[in-house]
């Protein structure tokens, strides 16, 4: 058939020619397109004669399918030059720093809380949370705190507002985490384990007083615990804690909550106004402890007869104060930023056992 030679030629330079995926697709409608010049080729067969059709037919479906095929590898082609192009011409320089972003510090409240559970998990104890808002009960009356007991109003405890005829029992802000320990009892029985960590609330404002504070307050009770139990557990806690061996001293006191309780104190150097702690001949107090009382186990549904254990209750924005060698505690809760940059600790300094 006459042409075919011609149209190969031509299409298969115009493919070759073509430098772009809107080129390439003019050359495809002229040549395959509804009126393309193949196409209508193709529709004369239908006016051959058979002998003419024999011919014609194969040759023009070869045709068609090397110029489609030509189409489809010329596509391939630009596309890969095009690709190679971009890659030449976009490149990233791995080498080059991050932008700086603002970022955050641990508060030194934070980390030493940390610092504390680590150093109890590894004793065997858990942490227990409980709310912050509770009942007189839990608060007081569980911990043996008789209603007219100083401590209710040594505490200057937060009361929540009650309208005349609102009969419901009242609440407060709790001033210990004793609460949490009764709590923990109640829901755990013995033998338990458990630290409670956490905001504690009393109406002070001082120098070395904040309304809200921090508490840490630890309870092991099992069927043979001491004070010598108590003894080890709390100076292997300090050692820990400021990383060197700390002597304690216990003095004998009162709580309600327990009975025998005595007070700690570790050693410490006060020289041309510095405080050491496990160093020298002189004694700071930093702990309330003792063996939990009958009453306060019972109101813990533990069987007084059967079980017994320590409690002790302690400070952490002051331990943090002595670790970290941070003067004012008012500064602890004013968010100043400035504050929270010097003394904030970063997100990767993980607490340790023997954190220095
Ligand atoms: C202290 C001192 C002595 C104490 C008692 C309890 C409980 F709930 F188990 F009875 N938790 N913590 C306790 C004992 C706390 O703080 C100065």
């Amino acid at each position: 058939m006459d042409g075919i030679a011609e149209l190969r030629a031509k299409y298969l330079e115009e493919i070759g020619a073509a430098s772009g995926a809107d080129a390439l697709e003019a050359v495809r409608l002229a040549a395959l397109g509804k009126k393309g010049e193949i196409s209508l080729k193709m529709r004369e067969l239908g006016r051959m004669t058979p002998e003419e059709r024999q011919v014609a037919g194969p040759a023009l479906n070869a045709l068609k399918d090397e110029i489609d095929a030509a189409l489809r590898a010329r596509k391939a082609a630009l596309e890969d030059a095009a690709l190679d192009e971009r890659l030449k011409a976009e490149w990233l320089d791995v080498t080059l720093p991050g932008r700086p972003r603002p970022h955050g510090t641990i508060h030194p409240v934070s980390q030493v809380t940390e610092e504390m559970a680590a150093i109890f998990a590894d004793m065997g104890f858990a942490v227990a949370e409980g709310p912050q808002i509770e009942t007189d009960w839990y608060n007081f009356d569980a911990l043996n705190i008789a209603p007219e007991h100083p401590a209710r109003q040594e505490h200057d405890t937060f009361f929540l507002h009650r309208d005349a005829g609102d009969n419901r029992p009242p609440h407060v802000l709790r001033t210990h985490t004793s609460p949490v320990q009764i709590r923990a009892m109640q829901d755990q029985g013995a033998p338990i384990r458990v630290i409670a960590p956490g905001r504690v609330y009393r109406m002070d404002m001082d120098l070395t007083h904040t309304p809200m504070f921090h508490q840490i307050e630890g309870l092991a009770i099992d069927r043979d615990i001491t004070m010598a139990n108590l003894k080890w557990v709390l100076e292997e806690f300090f050692s820990a804690f400021f990383g060197q061996r700390v002597k304690t001293r216990f003095r004998a006191s009162h709580f309600p909550f327990t009975e025998p309780s005595a007070e700690v104190d570790i050693q410490c150097s006060w020289v041309g106004g510095q405080l050491k702690v496990g160093e020298g001949d002189g004694w700071m107090e930093v702990l309330g402890s003792g063996m939990v009382h009958p009453h306060v186990l019972r109101a813990g549904g533990i069987d007084p007869d059967e079980w017994q254990g320590f409690a002790f209750g302690m400070g952490i924005d002051r331990m943090a104060m002595l670790k970290y060698g941070i003067p004012d505690l008012r500064a602890f809760f004013e968010s100043d930023l400035r504050w929270l940059r010097h003394y904030g600790f970063g997100a990767l300094e993980a607490p340790t056992l023997h954190a220095g």
